[in-house]
């Protein structure tokens, strides 16, 4: 699998899949969820309110539609709240590697991930992208293009860091 860097927004990846970085009660919310629920329309949050009644677990993984954007699914994942006190690092790396798992299921060939976590729940910066970037290279998976979406230069620096640090 490549796995690569870009600076970006993630809602306008030209991939099969993109990942929203979502909370359990999966009905939308800020930052990449935020963005995500705006890009793809109505249709991403009526799919949501279908496929995930009850929501989704810390760590887990479910898809839907994308709606308006350009990826054909939206694989959501709830990462651990760290400014609240979830602090095991397994339900973080789970994230990465559940999606891989659900994007297997999909024929997802190519999928765009946001640094789950790194945002409003706090988890501490450096290891949240160490979490990403070990993750998706030690998970076995059918998928053949990875990308890490950076929102802004310190976080493409650091993932690039990151990726650079071992071949
Ligand atoms: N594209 C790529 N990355 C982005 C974008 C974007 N459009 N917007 C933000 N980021 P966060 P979390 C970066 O807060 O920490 C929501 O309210 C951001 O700079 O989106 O897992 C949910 O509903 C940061 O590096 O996700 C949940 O309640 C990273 O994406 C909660 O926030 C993740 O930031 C989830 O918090």
């Amino acid at each position: 699998m490549d796995l690569e860097v870009v600076q970006g927004d993630i809602t306008a990846q030209d991939v099969d899949a993109v990942v929203n970085a979502a909370n359990r009660a999966m009905r939308g919310g800020g930052g990449v969820d935020g963005a995500i629920h705006r890009a793809g329309g109505p249709e991403v949050l009526e799919d949501c309110r279908r496929r995930f009644p009850d929501g989704l677990a810390t760590g887990e993984a479910g898809w839907t539609t994308a709606g308006h954007m350009p990826a054909r699914w939206v694989i959501h994942v709830v990462g651990p709240n760290h400014t609240r006190g979830e602090r095991d690092r397994s339900l973080l790396t789970s994230c990465y590697a559940n999606a891989l798992a659900v994007a297997d299921e999909l024929g997802a060939g190519s999928v765009a991930f946001p640094l789950v976590s790194a945002g409003v729940y706090g988890w501490p910066f450096d290891d949240a992208v160490a979490a990403a970037v070990e993750t998706l290279r030690s998970t076995d998976t059918g998928v053949s293009l990875a990308r890490l979406v950076a929102f802004d230069a310190r976080a493409f620096d650091a993932i690039e860091r990151r990726l650079s640090a071992r071949p």
